[in-house]
This record gives C-alpha cells, structure tokens and sequence, in this order.
C-alpha cells in the first residue's frame, strides 16, 4: 500500500519538524529565565557589596574595640550587620542554642523563646535545646522556618547551685550525642533573660565570652574570681581579663566542647575536694577563658541586667537578664 506508507512518512514528518521547532522554542525561552536569574543574581550581590565605607580613623572613641590579645569587642556601631549576614548567609550555618529551665525557671521560658524569634539570629537556621524537668510545662511558640525547638528532660535538685554547675556536662553530653556534624555554632544562654535587640552574626567566633554588666568598669581585684587556691578556679590577685557571664558563651562546636569538658572535670575534681567554686560554673568559665583566650568578646549589651539603669556607652541592650526574687523561684 505505497500512497498510505507515503502520507505516513508525511505525517512522522511533519511531527518531528514541530517537535524540533519546539524544542527550539523552549530551549530558548529556558536560556532566557536562566540568564535573568543569573542578572538577578549577579545585581544581588553587586547590592550586597555596596554599603557604607569602611574607615580606620573614624568610629567609636567612648569604648575599647579590641583585647591586647586582638579579639574584636563587639559593641554597637562597630559592625556592619547586612554585611556580616551577606557573609554568612551562603555559609549555610546552623547555630544551636542551650538553655535550661529546671523548676520554677520554667515561667521564664516563653518570654525567651518570643523575644528570640524576634532578635536571635533572624534568618538564619537556630536549633533550641530546652532542658526542663517539667516537659509538659513547655510553652508551644509559633517557630519560622529553619527554626525549631527540642525538648530534653533533666532531672530536678533541691540546690540552684547545683543545677547551674551541671549545665557543663550537659553541655558536654549533647555535643557528644547529638550536634557534631550537624551544628557548626553553639550558644549557651541562661533562661531568665530575654532579647530586646539583635543577636546575630556579628557574635560569631571561635570562642566567644560575654562581658558581665557588673563589673566591666572596675578594677580586676573587685572581681569575684574564685580565690582559693586549692579551687581549679583558682585566678590570684593582679590577675585575669574581664569578669565574664556564665550566662551566656558560646562559639564553634569543638571550643565550646572544650570549655564545657574541662569546666565539668576541674567542677569535679573540686567537688573531691570538699570545694564549690564562689559562682559555680561561672568561675570555672572565667579561670579558662583568662588561659585560653577567647577569639571575640560581647560587650555587656549582649547581657544587660534590666534592675541597671543603662551606662552611656551601651548604646542599645541586646540581651537583658530579668527582675527576679530569688526567694521565690530557686529551690534553695
Ligand atoms: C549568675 C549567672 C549564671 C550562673 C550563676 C552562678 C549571668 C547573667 N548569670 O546568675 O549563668 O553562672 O550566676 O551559678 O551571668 N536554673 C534553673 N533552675 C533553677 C536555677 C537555675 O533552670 O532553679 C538555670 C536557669 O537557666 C538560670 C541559670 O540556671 O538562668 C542560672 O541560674 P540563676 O539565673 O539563678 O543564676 P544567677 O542569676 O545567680
């Protein structure tokens, strides 16, 4: 049947000619939506890089910006904040976040997840670790995206002085377990507090301590370092840096590791010994970052105390420790 075969070749034709043509088309148009975005992306960055200049003569003369140990001090005005996220954003990072609720410090809880959301690294992927003996009592908090909370029980004690020093090991165990490979920052922060500015990249590093807001204007012999000898807190008059928090550190994974397991074992050799260090695991903090130096320092407004009237310096309050009355809230 030679004419049907005819008319078939026609037909097959004629389809792969309009299969062709639309190939053609499509390809063409897919070029084009890939070289808009590559425009789109390219102007993006162009943006990204275009901000204020930077200068080595200008900026803040009220405030020391940097230790004799070259570690930036981080204050207000002393960074580029868009900058610094440009910088990280494609860096993918995960930042997680330690905090404890044992008790009655459950009520402070919901304040510092909201005012989190609101001011903790925004944007970014943050994965909050909350360790309470009362599970139940969590408080449900709307989340963004990349952002969640886990909850992990812990048992209570009738001694707050207890609870405070056992966050080291806890601290310890959870990298150990569950965040290497999988965090790259780590922040541990204490409970009755909440944020009131942003707390974001600008306080990356690899060991990062907070300045205390009660004594960064005095002298180092005023500070309340652990002074007995015996104590591995041990720091002697005429020295140490600053007087840091124990409410707030925090820096790379494998840092943070080491601070937390070497607080916990010098904890534990004292406790041998019959010895509790003046301020728990903040002395211990305070003892290892005078030896091993950390790589950036928060000036106080990354940990304020709202019973303070504000300095002048302080220009903003990041990070704010609330009124509490102890006598109602510890076990102790
Ligand atoms: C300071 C430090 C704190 C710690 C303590 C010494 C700051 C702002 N605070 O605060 O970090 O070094 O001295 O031990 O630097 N907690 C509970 N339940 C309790 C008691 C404590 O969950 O019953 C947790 C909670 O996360 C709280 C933290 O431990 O935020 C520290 O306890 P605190 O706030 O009572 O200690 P405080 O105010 O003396």
């Amino acid at each position: 049947m030679p004419p049907l075969n005819g008319k078939i070749v026609t037909v097959v034709l004629f389809i792969a000619v309009l299969l062709g043509v639309l190939y053609c088309y499509i390809s063409q148009s897919y070029r084009v939506v890939l070289s808009f975005e590559e425009r789109f992306k390219a102007s993006d960055k162009e943006a990204s890089l275009r901000y204020k200049q930077p200068s080595i003569v200008q900026g803040r003369t009220d405030v020391v910006t940097v230790t004799p140990w070259l570690a930036p001090v981080v204050w207000e005005g002393t960074f580029n904040p868009g900058l610094l996220d440009t910088i990280y954003r494609p860096k993918n990072i995960t930042v997680a976040v330690t905090v404890f609720a044992v008790g009655k410090y459950i009520m402070f809880l919901k304040n510092f997840l909201e005012t989190a959301e609101q001011h903790f690294f925004v944007g970014f992927r943050v994965h909050f670790y909350v360790f309470t003996d009362r599970p139940n009592e969590v408080p449900q908090i709307k989340m963004a995206a990349g952002r969640q909370v886990t909850v992990m029980s812990v048992p209570s004690s009738n001694r707050w002085q207890e609870i405070s020093a056992r966050r080291m090991e806890i601290i310890q165990t959870l990298i150990e377990q569950k965040l290497e490979n999988y965090c790259d920052y780590i922040f541990c922060l204490d409970v009755d507090s909440k944020f009131h500015g942003r707390w974001g990249t600008e306080s990356l590093g690899g060991l990062v301590a907070v300045i205390h807001p009660g004594y960064y204007r005095d002298e180092r012999s005023r500070f309340p370092y652990e002074r007995r000898p015996a104590s591995r807190a041990y720091v002697a008059h005429g020295e140490g840096d600053f007087y840091y928090c124990g409410g707030a550190f925090g820096g790379l994974l494998q840092e943070v590791h080491l601070l937390a397991r070497t607080c916990r074992e010098n904890f534990e050799a004292d406790a041998k010994v019959g010895i509790e260090a003046a301020w728990q695991e903040e002395s211990h903090l305070n003892r290892y970052m005078w030896i091993n130096k950390p790589s950036k320092v928060l000036s106080p407004e990354y940990l304020w105390q709202d019973f303070k009237s504000r300095n002048s310096e302080v220009q903003i309050i990041r990070f704010s420790g609330v009124v509490k009355n102890y006598a109602d809230i510890r076990p102790n």
